[in-house]
């Protein structure tokens, strides 16, 4: 019986992983932590409150629930990154090598972590960027991905922790809001969108970055973790692509449904960041080793969006 830990599990995606893995190892099994009580106060099955970074407490959560599995979730992301680099370096590594340790240690069957597309920087070819290329990330945030990277690798090659990692393009769902991005301003359009009709964007309008929806975070992510140890051949962390697209697109996609809708484009200092990242991502390894294929484009991720978040705010 798996014992599944996740931590920060109150965010954008940890919410949305959590469900999915309450559903498939049921509800007792999935122990989900954050540094913050869940607003309410309610959340079903065991919640136990972790900051990252208090290596104690994690060994201590581990044992009082007999771990198996970690999935280790929380971090601050490249926008929010910027504000207190040192903090987030320190945030997002200390707490990848207590997760390590603790794999280690106590002989976890399985540990995921996300990276991302914030490895890559201005000197990686921008066009279906390959597995393996220039890596010269200039955010905090990217520097601590690419590190971790290098720690995962390690680690399985060194101890051999089962460690499975995804470089995440600009993740899109609606049940919870991430917080900190580049590319949260596709998150945030649909609320606008919905709430106001109209939205400024901090992104230049032909700003074209790699994104996915949530369903299909949350699946490649499951496909992931569930796959033989054997197929996965990737052990600092696979590259994985969905869509692509440019706000101004995005906002003509909503557009079909809300005509009214208006944008307007008021770039900040995150439009350096995306000039950074690639259009495109090469993710032929995930889709040969362990079958990766995502479910949603550009017009049915909207129409999603658009549905679920419609309800969501009429509630
Ligand atoms: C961010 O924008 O920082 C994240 C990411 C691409 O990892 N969404």
């Amino acid at each position: 019986m798996e014992k599944i830990l996740v931590i920060g599990a109150l965010g954008q995606l940890g919410s949305e992983l959590s469900s999915a893995l309450k559903n498939i190892y049921g509800i007792q099994n999935v122990i989900v932590t954050d540094i913050r009580e869940p607003e309410g106060g309610n959340i079903d099955g065991p919640f136990e409150v972790l900051n990252a970074m208090d290596r104690s407490r994690l060994f201590e959560i581990a044992e009082k629930y007999q771990i198996t599995q970690v999935y280790h979730l929380a971090a601050i992301l490249s926008a929010k990154g910027e504000s207190d680099p040192k903090f987030a370096w320190q945030l997002n590594m200390e707490s990848l090598i207590h997760v390590l340790d603790l794999a280690k240690e106590k002989k976890l069957n399985k540990v995921y972590w996300p990276s991302s597309i914030a490895v890559f920087g201005p000197s990686t070819p921008r066009e279906n960027t390959p597995q393996n290329t220039v890596m010269d990330p200039n955010t905090v945030y990217g520097i601590s991905k690419l590190a971790g990277e290098r720690w995962c690798e390690y680690y399985h090659k060194k101890y051999g922790v089962d460690v499975r990692s995804l470089r995440y393009p600009g993740l899109i769902g609606y049940k919870a809001k991430p917080g900190g991005g580049t590319t949260d301003y596709a998150v945030d359009i649909f609320y606008q969108a919905l709430e106001s009709g109209k939205y400024e964007c901090f992104l230049d309008k032909d700003t074209y970055l790699p994104m996915m929806y949530m369903d299909d975070a949350v699946k490649a992510t499951i496909d992931l973790m569930q796959s033989d140890k054997n197929k996965i051949k990737i052990r600092s962390s696979y590259n994985i692509g969905a869509i692509s697209f440019t706000p101004e697109q995005i906002a003509q996609e909503i557009q079909k449904a809300l005509p009214s809708f208006k944008i307007s484009y008021h770039p900040d200092f995150r439009q350096e960041i995306a000039n950074s990242w690639p259009d495109s991502v090469d993710d032929s390894e995930a889709r040969k080793d362990w079958g990766w294929q995502h479910q949603y484009d550009l017009t049915k991720m909207t129409s999603s969006i658009l549905k679920g978040l419609s309800e969501l705010l009429d509630n």
